[in-house]
């Protein structure tokens, strides 16, 4: 099975569980059937809930400007139904030029290392060779199916997750916001390594702390799977 499938069939186990455990009046459609294909994410359309609340970032690389102020918020995605159809509207990350990011966190953190959810964690990273767009593709929609579907035991860890189009190779990582939580990192970690199918030593764990304050391009791992 390819791990597209695999991940999509996971999140619709977990999207069938959620809605079991919603109570009653969240479970009725009947508003959202005459605006199924709105534009315009709103509770009354947002049909499959998700559990968490979440907001796509876009950075377009600009050297007139700080860095802060080359990221813009995109839009929130709050259910299924608007993952999809950001998903299906805006371009795939192999079609984003040298230089740019998308990152989807949960609502109320900031891609960045200062945000208070952040700062004190850290990101697993993972090098995506260029030669295939495909794979870059799959990689991160399955790394955002598994952070909405909540498919990892420590989901509360977890903060948000970017992808980098850079000349050399590009980059998708996860940020969780403990450094100093092991276990939790390592489950998260294996769980990566084992849904996106990749290679042994390809999967490194490193603080933001590190980062923030690094000579040159090469930050430390603290942990590898
Ligand atoms: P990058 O975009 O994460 O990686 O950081 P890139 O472009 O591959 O560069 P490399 O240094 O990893 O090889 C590029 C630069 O953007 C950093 O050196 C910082 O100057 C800035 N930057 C990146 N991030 C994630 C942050 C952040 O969270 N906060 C601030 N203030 N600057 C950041």
């Amino acid at each position: 099975m390819m791990a597209s499938a695999q991940v999509q069939a996971v999140v619709e186990e977990a999207s069938k569980m959620q809605q079991q455990e919603k109570p009653k009046e969240q479970n009725d459609d009947s508003a959202g059937e005459k605006e199924e294909h709105s534009d315009v994410p709103s509770p009354r359309t947002a049909r499959h809930p998700l559990e968490n609340v979440w907001t796509l970032w876009y950075l377009e690389n600009d050297r007139t400007k700080h860095w802060k102020d080359m990221l813009s918020e995109v839009a929130k995605i709050d259910s299924v139904e608007t993952f999809w159809s950001l998903y299906y509207t805006i371009r795939p990350p192999s079609e984003l030029k040298v230089g740019c990011d998308y990152s989807m966190f949960k609502m109320g953190i900031k891609p960045m290392w200062e945000d208070e959810a952040n700062s004190r964690g850290g990101r697993w990273l993972i090098s995506v060779n260029k030669n295939s767009k495909a794979e870059l593709d799959r990689l991160w929609l399955d790394i955002l199916l598994m952070m909405t579907a909540r498919i990892f035991a420590n989901s509360e860890e977890i903060c948000g997750a970017v992808i980098n189009i850079r000349a050399k190779n590009n980059k998708i990582s996860l940020w969780t916001a403990n450094g100093s939580n092991k276990l939790a990192i390592l489950e998260i970690g294996q769980k990566l390594k084992l849904f996106l199918h990749l290679q042994s030593n390809n999967l490194q764990y490193q603080l933001h702390s590190d980062a923030m304050c690094k000579a040159n391009s090469s930050v430390k791992s603290i942990y590898t799977v």
